[in-house]
């Protein structure tokens, strides 16, 4: 069977028809798997808060000519003959990066957040040093300090609480007096802001306000917001923090990667020298280079109509679940994501069920501990919900109102078939209106 025949239009429109015909007659196999990925991604409602869907020219852009070279180095100073135009590309990335961002040094090498936030460390840290963060189950990261990461087996974490205390009208929101007072206690080297499930905007001012009382740096991972700092609709790490990290695929809409930036020279030279020869060979170019690309998308005026459709989209469907009955952490959302927190909607409902549910009804969501999680990460209390993905394909606040009460009708069916199915059908006619990039 060939990939022609085992997709629609729509989810062929996805990917390059040349490029499929190509990858067809050489490789039928893995040609009729990337047909079949276009197709899911094209039938069903993407909400997972970190992923979303690149353009046409982002996505070549990594399946380029620039995969093939060695450009160990940076720009002007490279071990490899030959990287002119990798020069050139790498130059541009950073350009464009700085330019974005409104600061004066970017090393745009890191193969992921991770990557780029373990640089950070491996240039500022020595082991055994104070860092402090969010837990990663109250919406944290794993790099932040986590026991089962380098960052937890190798520093000391010291982790900042949320407000837990329902009553409380901040419930949900970063306990910002409790960060002063650990901060005073403990005397992190690095304080880290910046979240993997958070919905609420982050105080950049407050925590530099910590950082300087208490003499540590203060680093902004952004992975998830970085979009919407771009595009005007969260506050900017910048001028506040020392150094910003962040992931390009998230809401910044590029290609799987990592980026790091700062303003302060000295600061700069030790990150380049950690990022590589530190814990990085050879720079992926292809994927520089498309970081290229979408910075370029990223500082179109357009991009800034995205970022608030995201952030309008989510308040839209987070207001719709409420509605319905369902709790949010911090009941709501300023931001790209929300997370439910299904212990109030039924004790004994996991994140795990919920999501298999709707992914079974073309809704794709991710389990998630939620604050203060008595469950593993397998399992969770919670799923996390958001709208880059959907914003790119063009739906609007009352098509997000829409799949909010297609999550409501597939959690209070409690998996009866029947409503799955229903639903399903609804969800693939809605996703028929919104084709991916093309
Ligand atoms: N895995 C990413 C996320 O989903 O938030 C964080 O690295």
């Amino acid at each position: 069977m060939t990939a022609q025949t085992t997709t629609s239009a729509t989810a062929l429109d996805t990917l390059s028809e040349s490029l499929l015909r190509l990858l067809d007659e050489h490789d039928p196999e893995v040609a009729s798997l990337l047909a079949d990925e276009a197709q899911r991604q094209a039938d069903t409602i993407e909400l997972i808060a970190s992923e979303n869907h690149v353009s046409p020219a982002v996505m070549h852009a990594m399946g380029s000519w620039m995969t093939n070279k060695y450009a160990e180095g940076y720009p002007g100073k490279r071990y490899y003959s030959g990287c002119v135009n990798y020069d050139r590309a790498e130059q541009l990335a950073i350009d464009r990066a700085t330019k974005l961002f409104g600061c004066k040094f970017a090393n745009v090498q890191p193969h992921s957040g991770a990557n780029a936030n373990l640089a950070v460390y491996f240039a500022l840290l020595e082991p055994g040093d104070t860092l402090m963060s969010v837990v990663l189950s109250d919406g944290g990261h794993l790099t932040h300090g986590s026991p089962v990461s380098i960052s937890g087996k190798w520093l000391k974490p010291v982790h900042y609480p949320l407000v837990y205390d329902e009553s409380r009208a901040d419930y949900g929101y970063i306990d910002y007096d409790a960060v002063e007072k650990l901060a005073l206690q403990h005397k992190p080297k690095i304080i880290l802001c910046g979240y993997s499930a958070y919905s609420r905007v982050i105080d950049f001012e407050r925590f530099r306000a910590v950082a300087d009382k208490v003499g540590a740096l203060l680093v902004s991972d952004i992975a998830h917001i970085a979009g919407l700092c771009v595009g005007g609709a969260h506050p900017d790490p910048f001028p506040h923090s020392h150094i910003v990290t962040t992931t390009t695929h998230k809401t910044l809409r590029g290609p799987r990667g990592g980026l790091i930036l700062t303003n302060d020279e000295e600061l700069a030279k030790a990150i380049n020298k950690a990022v590589f020869p530190g814990t990085q060979g050879g720079p992926l170019m292809h994927i520089i280079t498309a970081k290229a690309v979408a910075f370029g998308e990223a500082l179109k005026p357009e991009f800034k109509t995205y970022a608030k459709q995201i952030v309008a989209n989510a308040k839209a469907l987070a207001e719709t679940l409420m509605s319905c009955g369902h709790h949010l952490l911090s009941n709501g959302t300023d931001n790209h994501l929300m997370l439910m927190d299904l212990r109030k909607f039924d004790p004994e409902l996991t994140g795990k069920q919920a999501a298999l549910w709707l992914e079974s009804a073309g809704i794709i969501v991710n389990k998630n501990t939620v604050a203060q999680e008595e469950r593993s990460p397998f399992q969770t209390s919670g799923i996390r919900i958001g709208s880059p993905a959907a914003t790119t394909r063009g739906l609007k606040e009352d098509d997000m109102r829409r799949v909010g009460t297609f999550i409501d009708r597939v959690l209070k069916a409690k998996g009866d078939e029947a409503v799955i199915n229903e639903v399903r059908e609804e969800v693939r006619e809605l996703c028929a209106q919104f084709p991916l990039p093309h």
